[in-house]
């Protein structure tokens, strides 16, 4: 995601370590390169001219910082900057008191609507919302049939008449339904190609008959500049109160991201990095800041993960580092949760550091370490597990013997699980425990 131009800002904020004070020529030849770079992302030009402004204004001016150095400064004003680009303000979903919540989502072809209404259900889920699916796009053979198979994925109802049906009643009905079955309508429509008149009278038709809480507008970031004109116009045209950014995973440049917000003034809501159902996420613009600053995401990789593991565990978990007895057993757990997190390299590359590190990403994260890690513990006696002290040289050539692997893998985990538990004591909490249940890769 966003590669080449955190390659290239990474390239300029290097230069300007060398330097131990900026001369206004430094900032200038800093500011050149860093508007290159957003161009060639394929920003929008005017939104470019701006964002270079402020960052050279605030970089020359009084605004200096004792304890950073001036490479540092501007590293700091070009990710605040970025973070207002792509917008401080509330990306949140309006729930109504009365419900249902009603979630309009609408976009060009192929843009991801029918996906996306499927893991904004699965995503509400998570949060306790009962959310239904409406199938209102009747024009593409294949649309409802879409839906309804997606729909059964993520276990929530839908309401799709058919084909035959006005899609405004599709609409109306379906809230109807939804007021019956959940607590949230998500309403599916059909794409066009291009924005059209009957396409968005259609739209304007279902807005005035079901009055959506949330109109959310699907754009595919892989389409850049086209992307973003596409969202003024059904801005101006039905209006919109927010953005999805669909496609992230396939997008080198980042040009859709970092202008949508600048040039419709609608936040971006909500980011999808992939077909599956999860790869889909509240968008946060200070994490998408220092990812392309190459500052990794220690937040979404933390959000992630509390999603996936239950409160009582968490609970759990936390209670026992307060008494500071974390043991193997409970490392045991955690090897079984990170792996319930998706795999480990997809997760690696959200530590900081990482996403610049190209050979550590190239050298994919060996799963296969993971097994050997459980191996280890499994071959460990439970007195052993809960009281890692007792484990002597005999015992560690009996761990090894057991397991298949050398003394020194047993060494190399028993150090590592002495760290993390110092670590783990140090952030005592399941907030900051996640990061410490990556064995070994702990931090950057
Ligand atoms: N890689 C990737 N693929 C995605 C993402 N979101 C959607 N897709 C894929 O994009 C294609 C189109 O998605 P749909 O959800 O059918 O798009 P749509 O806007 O409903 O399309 P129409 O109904 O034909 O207008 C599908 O193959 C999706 O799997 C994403 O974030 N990443
Ligand atoms: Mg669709």
């Amino acid at each position: 995601m966003f590669d080449s131009l955190s390659e290239r800002l990474q390239g300029v904020f290097g230069e300007l370590r060398g330097h131990g004070k900026l001369s206004e020529a430094d900032v200038d030849k800093a500011m050149r390169e860093i508007r290159l770079a957003l161009l060639e992302a394929d920003v929008n030009f005017k939104v470019v001219r701006q964002f270079v402004n402020h960052v050279k204004e605030r970089a020359l001016g009084a605004e200096v910082m004792e304890s950073l150095t001036p490479a540092q400064q501007v590293v700091k004003i070009v990710n605040e900057e970025l973070i207002a680009l792509m917008g401080s303000g509330d990306s949140r979903l309006a729930f109504s008191g009365r419900p249902p919540t009603v979630i309009l989502v609408a976009g060009l072809q192929g843009s991801g609507k029918t996906t996306t209404c499927a893991k904004l259900a699965r995503f509400l889920q998570k949060d306790g919302k009962r959310p239904v699916l409406i199938a209102a796009d009747v024009y593409r053979p294949a649309a409802i049939d879409q839906l309804v198979t997606l729909a059964e994925r993520v276990g929530a109802p839908v309401y799709a008449p058919g084909a035959h049906v006005d899609p405004v009643d599709i609409a109306t009905d379906g809230v109807a339904f939804a007021r019956e079955k959940g607590d949230v309508a998500i309403i599916d429509t059909a794409g066009r190609l291009h924005v059209d008149d009957e396409l968005m009278e259609e739209l304007v038709r279902i807005r005035k008959a079901v009055k959506p809480h949330n109109i959310l507008l699907v754009i595919d970031a892989m389409t850049g500049q086209d992307a973003v004109n596409a969202a003024e116009q059904f801005k101006q045209r039905v209006d919109i109160d927010g953005v999805v950014l669909t496609k992230l995973d396939g997008d080198a440049r980042g040009g859709a991201a970092l202008s949508v917000r600048a040039v419709t003034g609608k936040p971006i809501k909500f980011s999808s990095t992939g077909e599956k159902l999860d790869d889909f996420d509240a968008f946060h613009p200070d994490r998408m800041a220092s990812r392309i600053l190459g500052m990794g995401d220690v937040l979404t990789l933390i959000e992630k993960a509390q999603t996936d593991i239950s409160d009582k565990e968490a609970a759990r978990l936390e209670e026992r580092l307060r008494r500071a007895d974390f043991t193997f057993e409970d490392f045991l757990d955690q090897l079984k949760q990170v792996r319930k997190m998706g795999s480990l390299s997809s997760i690696v590359g959200l530590l900081p550091g990482v996403p610049g590190m190209k050979e550590l990403k190239n050298a994919q994260i060996d799963e296969r370490q993971m097994d050997r890690i459980e191996a280890i513990v499994f071959s460990m006696t439970p007195e052993e597990r809960r009281h890692p002290d007792v484990i002597d040289g005999s015992r560690r050539q009996r761990i090894a013997r057991g397991s298949g692997t050398q003394v020194a893998d047993v060494n190399r985990l028993l150090k590592q699980f002495r760290e993390m538990k110092k670590m783990l004591k140090q952030m005592a909490g399941p907030k900051g425990g996640l990061l410490g249940k990556l064995p070994g890769f702990g931090g950057p």
